[in-house]
């Protein structure tokens, strides 16, 4: 039995498929180091935390142009569908491909999303500068916006969508739509977590000479990096790293001198978070006497006046009926005012280096020329921690997203299989979860509409959020009040209840730059900075719909005359990601975390379950189960059954099968041959099967239950 689990290479094709022989394949499968399983044309994709022999030249060899189920499944082997179906060479859909990669964070989607990549290179056959180019596209990201957290060591803080342009076979460009980058880590990170990995590449890699330049001085003194970076063999892999990424700019074609700002812009923010402030005589506030070195210091590297930026901090200044007034901070208002300014530059050079990757990599364009394109969605999974903020609030709602769209392409996958095999299609209900997509999309009361109505309001507080919430959808079935002192609610997700605190939510919803400070980074000598606050920018201002063809960073990216919330251009982006994906031919990866200590060879049951269920898996399933669930072979069939009969030497076939069929009082089957060679019951079967079990084993209990009386009561 075990050896035939671990065979089993498509799930789907189980004649008897369930929650619990699902889990057991794929733990069988795993742990004879079989990490890639299909659900009919879904990849799953189980985390080996090691390195297999599973990756080398002859293997991506063999998957090229194979035919689908003569190989063991392979995330190579999902490239190369995506690459035939482009070119036609398949079955017949939308030219353009995308493919959804998902799983939790740890489980794999990053390093699936690089042998996506290579495999789908080699298989172009570029061997071109263009190649190399788009192979070190992930480097670069990886270093400004991976870091190290406590589910993943190279954890990705932002999601990305690539988009991979081909003319006929070969590779003639690629852009990248970046989602929500994490910029709060820039200022703080939890126990165990650690700051972008650029920050630490950059103290290990650098020069002494050039730090001198930089104005960089020992790592242990920068508050923002937590006094944490590491000694010997971790600053050896830093120092590594950094050689990489400088060498991934020259490639990807980043200028000289764009490096340099870049470094000093980071240097700037490192000596930003060290400065402190301290009350004066008269009650205001300056920059306390120990930071003002680095008060020097931010100014020098930000190209900036040091009267200027100390301003920046220590007061806001707003212009009201023509009359500029200053108010003054308190201390955790200017603290606040310096992780701010820390917050938006990273944040902007973050978006700066994509739309210059973008630039760089679709210039060669011809827009004549009709292209086709193979997306690959690499985004954060669900996420419910113990407190969940504005962030996971966008981060599942995307998810609620992607959820719909693969409901919606299952459904239609297990329409078609009955198509194919002449079945009449019966109402199949499914968990669709465009009610709770409503809820926050609706207008004008979706809770992102009431989130915008909310933040226009200056006096608005995130309680007045929450009451408006409450007022509007108490009623809804997937909404929940809860009643607390602090501003919370709940929203039952697909994937389970997960509870809210909006504090923070207006204030990140509006993601305002104070006009002084812009103004200040505007009149920078560093050019790249005053080119960064040019005009505005939102935080996912990359993510913006464009027509052009030429990605000019301040025409095209700061372009906007009305500033939109943070809320709405995430709608936007959504909405525009998903037009692109229902347009497309979709390719499913789930990516499973096995045990939730990265180590290998550990399996923890009750952790894939869940993760089963959250990706849609168990849904697939269920969705079967009403269907024609059971699909033995005649042979299958006959044999089990011929007992039936009472004759035991019946040829295996369908004829046989009508027989057996014909004694019982069966209805719900329908037997057919055509194409996979199927006998397919309906769930009705099961259930009786199933009552009969339960039945017997509720016997067999009682029986032992008196056994035991019995024996009691003659001792
Ligand atoms: P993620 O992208 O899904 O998490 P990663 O792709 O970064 O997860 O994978 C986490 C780690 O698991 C990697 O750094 C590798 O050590 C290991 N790993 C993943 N896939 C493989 C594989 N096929 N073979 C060997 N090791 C692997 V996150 O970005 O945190 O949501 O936010
Ligand atoms: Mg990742």
């Amino acid at each position: 039995m075990e050896e035939q689990a671990h065979v089993q290479e498509d799930l789907a094709s189980l004649a008897d498929l369930d929650e619990k022989s699902l889990l057991e394949s794929l733990t069988t499968r795993f742990s004879h180091s079989h990490i890639y399983t299909y659900i009919g044309d879904i990849l799953v994709a189980v985390n080996p935390f090691k390195q297999l022999p599973l990756y080398g030249k002859e293997v991506s060899e063999k998957y090229k142009c194979h035919e689908k189920r003569a190989l063991p499944p392979h995330i190579f082997a999902v490239a190369d569908r995506a690459y035939q179906s482009m070119l036609g060479r398949l079955a017949t859909g939308p030219k353009n491909q995308c493919i959804v990669i998902s799983g939790e964070s740890g489980a794999g989607k990053t390093e699936s999303t690089k042998l996506l990549l290579r495999q789908l290179m080699e298989l172009c056959r570029a061997n071109s500068q263009l190649e190399q180019q788009i192979l070190q596209v992930n480097p670069l990201l990886e270093a400004f916006g991976n870091a190290q957290t406590v589910m993943n060591d190279n954890s990705s803080r932002f999601g990305k969508y690539i988009q991979l342009r081909f003319q006929n076979s070969s590779v003639k460009g690629a852009k990248i739509n970046e989602y929500l980058l994490e910029k709060s880590r820039v200022v703080h990170q939890d126990e165990g977590e650690r700051n972008f990995h650029i920050f630490y590449c950059m103290l290990a890699g650098i020069s002494s000479q050039d730090k001198e330049m930089y104005g960089l001085l020992d790592p242990s003194q920068y508050r923002y990096l937590n006094g944490q970076f590491g000694q010997g063999d971790m600053v050896q892999h830093w120092s590594e790293k950094y050689n990489e990424v400088s060498n991934a700019m020259d490639m990807v074609g980043f200028e000289e001198q764009e490096k340099v700002d870049m470094m000093t812009i980071l240097a700037g923010i490192l000596s930003l978070g060290n400065i402190t402030f301290e009350p004066t005589e008269n009650d205001a506030l300056k920059v306390s006497q120990t930071s003002q070195g680095w008060l020097k210091a931010t100014a020098g590297q930000f190209g900036v006046q040091e009267e200027d930026l100390m301003r920046c901090l220590t007061c806001t200044m707003s212009v009201t009926r023509g009359e500029s007034i200053h108010r003054f901070h308190n201390q955790q208002q200017a603290e606040d005012a310096r992780d701010s300014i820390a917050k938006v530059v990273y944040g902007r050079v973050f978006g700066w280096i994509v739309s210059k990757i973008n630039e760089l990599l679709t210039h060669k364009l011809d827009a004549n020329v009709e292209l086709s394109e193979i997306g690959i969605l690499d985004i954060f999974g669900f996420e419910n921690f113990s407190v969940n903020r504005f962030e996971q609030l966008c981060i599942n709602l995307a998810n609620e997203q992607l959820q719909y769209f693969f409901n919606h392409h299952i459904f239609l996958m297990e329409q078609n299989e009955y198509k194919e095999e002449g079945i009449q299609w019966e109402t199949i209900t499914f968990k669709d979860n465009k009610p709770i997509l409503d809820l926050f999309l609706t207008k004008p009361i979706g809770i992102l509409s009431l989130l915008d109505e909310q933040s226009a309001f200056p006096q608005a507080t995130d309680g007045n959020l929450v009451d408006k919430l409450n007022s509007k959808f108490k009623a809804n079935p997937h909404f929940e009040v809860v009643r607390s002192h602090s501003p919370l609610f709940t929203v039952v997700h697909y994937a389970g209840k997960v509870q809210y605190n909006a504090s923070g939510f207006l204030e990140k919803n509006r993601d305002n730059i104070p006009a002084n400070i812009r103004t200040l980074f505007i009149n920078s000598v560093t050019p790249l900075l005053s080119v960064l606050f040019a005009a505005t920018i939102s935080r996912t201002g990359t993510l913006m719909p464009r027509k052009a063809k030429m990605v000019n960073f301040v025409d095209d990216n700061f372009n906007s005359t009305r500033k939109q919330s943070v809320g709405t251009q995430f709608k936007h982006s959504l909405a525009v990601l998903m037009e692109k994906m229902f347009a497309a031919s979709p390719h499913f990866v789930r990516c499973i975390k096995p045990n939730g200590s990265k180590l290998p060879d550990q399996v923890d049951s009750k952790l894939i379950m869940d993760q089963l269920r959250y990706n849609g898996l168990l849904e697939t399933i269920r969705i079967r189960r009403e269907g024609f669930c059971w699909r033995p072979t005649f042979k299958e069939f006959a044999q089990r059954y011929n007992i039936l009969l009472l004759k035991p030497d019946l040829p295996l076939d369908k004829e046989s099968c009508m027989s057996i069929l014909n004694t019982t009082e069966l209805h719900d089957y329908r037997a057919v041959s055509c194409r996979k060679k199927y006998l397919v019951l309906l769930a009705e079967v099961k259930r009786q099967q199933q009552a009969q079990r339960e039945r017997e084993e509720r016997e067999e209990e009682e029986r032992r239950r008196q056994e035991l009386l019995e024996e009691e009561a003659r001792n």
